[in-house]
């Protein structure tokens, strides 16, 4: 099998809601040796976009059953992978510690499990807070770990508030220019001037974007790639 035949599989057993089937096809993909990370970025998510577009472009009557299904399939997809995502190089210093959430009142945690395998695989320390995290709880843990980052994540535009208010609490206890406050989830994604609204210090679309923000590691290719596909999207 390779990473294409496993999307095609992956999205029809999803799309269908056979769990086990598709959970099968993750073993079986990782038995034959594919790429766990290409498992992930060009598998899984690529097929939770899809199911995204369907459901913001409204191309087919998806419901909100369909996505629970997706999403718990997704879920567990990734914890069958990220066994195999261990690092080459254990002895690789532990980088900084993130402080890692979904805001108060959002249970979207797709992203935020996905955010968490990658940054843990390029060996940074991740407090993860969960989902549904009051926005104090976030300074708590980072005044109570000394982390270097707070990461929020939201898929919903009204909690956007809640966001703002832990940028608004780093400033109140003097730690603005101590901990770095990234943010991220659809609201940014499709509006960018959200990012500074809410007092943060960036977003990300995804892993790489990311990842080339934190420790500045993604090919040329692919961001000039990913700067082209923002400034068309900012052009819509
Ligand atoms: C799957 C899904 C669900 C699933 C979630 C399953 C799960 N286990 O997470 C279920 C069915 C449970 C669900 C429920 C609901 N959902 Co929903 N859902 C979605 C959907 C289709 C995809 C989200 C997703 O998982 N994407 C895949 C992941 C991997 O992508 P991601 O989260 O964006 O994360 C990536 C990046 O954004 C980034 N990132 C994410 N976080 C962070 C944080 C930082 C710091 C950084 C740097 C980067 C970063 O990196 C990630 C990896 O690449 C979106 C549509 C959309 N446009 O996003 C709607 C969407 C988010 N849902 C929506 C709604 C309204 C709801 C419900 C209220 C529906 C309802 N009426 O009950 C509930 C809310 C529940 C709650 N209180 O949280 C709306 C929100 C609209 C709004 N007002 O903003 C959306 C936008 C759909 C729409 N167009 O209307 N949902």
């Amino acid at each position: 099998m390779n990473i294409t035949e496993f999307k095609d599989k992956f999205y029809s057993y999803t799309y269908e809601r056979k769990y086990k089937e598709a959970l099968s096809l993750v073993d079986n993909a990782l038995a034959e040796r594919l790429p766990p990370d290409q498992l992930i970025t060009k598998g899984i998510l690529d097929i939770l976009k899809k199911f995204q577009s369907y459901f913001d472009e409204g191309y087919i009557n998806i419901s909100a059953f369909q996505l629970l299904a997706v999403g718990k399939i997704a879920e567990d997809s990734l914890e069958k992978i990220k066994p195999w995502l261990i690092k080459d190089n254990q002895t690789e210093n532990i980088k900084d510690k993130i402080v890692l959430g979904t805001i108060k009142n959002d249970f979207h945690g797709l992203g935020k499990k996905i955010l968490k395998l990658f940054l843990e695989m390029e060996n940074f320390e991740v407090i993860d807070l969960g989902l549904d995290v009051e926005p104090a709880k976030f300074v708590d843990a980072a005044q109570e770990h000394d982390a270097k980052y707070i990461f929020v994540s939201t898929m919903m535009l009204h909690n956007i508030i809640g966001v703002k208010r832990v940028g608004d609490i780093l400033f109140q206890r003097n730690l603005r220019d101590k901990v770095k406050f990234f943010v991220g989830g659809a609201p940014f994604n499709y509006n960018y001037g959200l990012i500074e609204k809410v007092g943060a210090d960036g977003s990300a679309e995804d892993v790489y974007l990311l990842m080339d923000k934190i420790i500045g590691r993604v090919s040329k290719r692919k961001k000039r790639f990913k700067i082209l596909r923002r400034y068309f999207k900012r052009g819509m």
